[in-house]
C-alpha cells in the first residue's frame, strides 16, 4: 500500500507539544493529552501525520512509555489519533465543521486541503411515494432519485449520506458520481437554505458495518432538508457521521 502518511512528526512539532505541556499544570499524562488535543485542533499536527515510534516519542517528550501509551489511548477514544495495524499511530482525520455554513461534503473537504472520495452503495430512480411527498411537497408520482454514498477522505470513512432529490434537479443521466451539489449547480442550483437537525445516537446495525465502527458506537444522525431559491425542496437527506470523526462547532453571540 502506498502510504499517504509520510513525514513523521518532526522534532520541532514534538518540541511544540513539550512546550505546551510545560505551560499546563496537573499530572503529566493529562498535560500531554491536552497539549496534543490543542495542537491537533489548531492543525499544528495535521491529519494523517504519523507519530514517531513509541520509544522515540516518549523519550523526546520526556514521559514514560506507559504514560505515553495511556495518553494515546485517551486520544484514540476521543478520535484525535488512530492506529492502523502495521502503520502505527497517526493523527486522525477529524472534521470541525461550523454548524452555520451551508456546504456539501466535497466543497468542505477540498476547502480543508483533503481529498474527498465517495463509494456509491445504492442508486435508485423511483416515483415519489406518498410519505415522501407528504414530508417534502415533491409532487406524488414524479421521478426522484435515492442515492446512498459512503463519504471518505482517501480510504478513511467519515460518514454515510442517503439523499432523496427530484430527478429533475440532477438530470436523468446523473450516475451518482462526483459532487451532488456541483451537479445541481450545473442543472439549476443547489439548496440555498437548509433545515437540519443533529442528534447523537447509537449507530444503526446496518450502517455500523459500512462506517467500520463497532455496533453501538456513537454517531451523529443528521436530517437535512434543502430548499432551492424558490422555496422548493431540493433534497431530503439522512446522514450518519462517525462520532469520532466529526465535531460540529458554533459561534454563539448575544
Ligand atoms: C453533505 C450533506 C448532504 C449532501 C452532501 C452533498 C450533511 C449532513 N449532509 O454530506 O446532505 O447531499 O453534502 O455533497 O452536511 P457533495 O456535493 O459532495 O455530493
Amino acid at each position: 500500500m502506498v502510504s499517504k502518511f509520510h513525514n513523521p512528526v518532526p522534532m520541532t512539532e514534538t518540541q511544540e507539544i513539550r512546550r505546551r505541556m510545560d505551560n499546563l499544570t496537573g499530572p503529566l499524562g493529562i498535560r500531554l493529552v491536552m497539549a496534543m488535543t490543542s495542537a491537533i485542533e489548531d492543525r499544528t499536527l495535521g491529519a494523517g501525520r504519523p507519530l514517531p515510534p513509541e520509544r522515540e516519542f516518549a523519550h523526546e517528550l520526556g514521559v514514560s512509555r506507559s504514560t505515553l501509551r495511556q495518553s494515546l489511548d485517551q486520544l484514540a477514544k476521543d478520535g484525535y489519533v488512530a492506529t492502523r495495524p502495521g502503520a502505527g499511530t497517526f493523527i486522525a482525520n477529524r472534521i470541525f465543521k461550523p454548524i452555520t455554513r451551508l456546504t456539501g461534503f466535497t466543497d468542505d473537504m477540498l476547502s480543508r486541503g483533503l481529498k474527498p472520495t465517495s463509494r456509491i452503495l445504492e442508486l435508485k430512480v423511483m416515483p415519489v411515494p406518498p410519505d415522501i411527498s407528504f414530508r417534502t411537497g415533491l409532487p406524488f408520482g414524479t421521478q426522484m432519485m435515492m442515492l446512498t454514498r459512503l463519504r471518505q477522505v482517501d480510504d478513511d470513512v467519515m460518514g454515510l449520506d442517503r439523499s432523496i432529490f427530484p430527478l429533475q434537479a440532477v438530470g436523468a443521466d446523473y450516475d451518482g458520481t462526483g459532487s451532488l451539489y456541483a451537479r445541481m449547480d450545473a442543472m439549476g442550483g443547489r439548496p440555498r437554505r437548509i433545515m437540519q437537525s443533529l442528534k447523537a445516537t447509537e449507530v444503526p446495525a446496518d450502517i455500523a458495518e459500512h462506517l467500520g465502527v463497532k455496533p453501538g458506537a456513537a454517531v451523529l444522525a443528521i436530517h437535512r432538508i434543502g430548499y432551492g431559491a424558490a422555496g422548493n425542496v431540493l433534497e431530503d437527506a439522512m446522514s450518519w457521521y462517525r462520532g469520532d470523526r466529526y465535531e460540529y462547532i458554533a459561534e454563539i453571540t448575544e
